[in-house]
């Protein structure tokens, strides 16, 4: 399973810029550039179009007009399970140590889907992705979305668009009735990786290319006290789960570290940090 793989050794951990961490608080994300080389990025992004097709072979319906209008867009499930670039993707040490800077250590790995907006897709509907894991209201930052962009990404080839300072609604009596009115598209290079704030409300670009692709994974993180939108333990096969790195294991959920969470453990660790089993 590992001849795909991207990156057989990951790079060493990035020291985390304070303001770009800063930037997700006030500005809702940010970008980071450069993450993946150029080969990466092609590799990875062959992946991606790969387990659209495997999982359209396998009955998915990569094509969904209720959630995406117009038939334009075709979506890639479950990344992990089909290629283990993905994984190494989940934990990239020049994303990871974002992850824990905005959600702590506290945090699991819950969710990897990729978008192909083809030329002519439409747009899908608002909504921000911390929504999805629990109800509201949504007072803190609880879930960060991590995009990968695979191609270059902007207004034109339907770039995903965001609602500037939705990240600070706490309910969805605060969503304007149109929230896509006020939207603005990321812009970003291939091989960048937008980090987006749980809360911001945002939504697929039209693509209004004429021949421009758009592919874009989206990485779910999530505090360990929030159940994972994917059971990694039961798509991900057997020699993937096999080949993963400890530090995979634990933020897959594949081992379930005992939180105490301030109670038992507060005269110890105030803010217990992930680990153990
Ligand atoms: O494809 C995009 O730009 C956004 C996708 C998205 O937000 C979703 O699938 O939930």
């Amino acid at each position: 399973m590992r001849e795909n793989a991207v990156m057989t050794t990951l790079p060493a951990p990035a020291p985390v810029d304070p303001r770009l961490v800063e930037a997700v608080h006030t500005d809702g994300f940010c970008i980071l550039p450069g993450v993946l080389s150029p080969e990466e990025v092609a590799q990875a992004r062959a992946a991606a179009l790969a387990a659209a097709e495997r999982a359209a072979a396998a009955g998915y319906p990569v094509v969904m007009e209720a959630l995406d209008p117009g038939g334009r867009n075709v979506r890639m499930p479950d990344l992990p399970a089909h290629d283990p670039v993905f994984v190494d993707l989940a934990v990239h040490p020049g994303v990871t140590p974002y992850v824990s800077a905005l959600l702590s250590d506290d945090w699991l790995f819950s969710n990897f889907s990729g978008n192909n907006a083809l030329p002519g897709s439409r747009s899908m509907n608002a909504h921000n992705d911390q929504s999805t894991l629990h109800p509201e209201p949504w007072t803190d930052l609880w879930a960060l979305n991590v995009i990968w962009c695979l191609d270059d990404v902007d207004e034109e080839n339907g770039a995903t668009r965001y609602l500037p300072g939705s990240h600070r609604f706490t309910r969805f009596s605060e969503v304007p009735a149109d929230p896509k009115a006020g939207m603005v598209s990321y812009e970003a290079r291939a091989g960048s990786v937008i980090v987006m704030h749980g809360r911001t409300w945002h939504t697929s670009g039209e693509n209004r290319s004429a021949d421009r692709e758009r592919v874009m994974g989206f990485a779910l993180y999530a505090r360990a006290f929030l159940r994972l939108q994917a059971n990694w333990w039961q798509i991900i096969p057997p020699e993937g789960l096999a080949a993963m790195s400890e530090e995979a294991r634990l933020r897959f959920g594949l081992v379930w570290p005992n939180r105490g969470y301030g109670s038992y453990l507060v005269h110890t660790n105030p803010q217990p940090v992930l680990g153990g089993g």
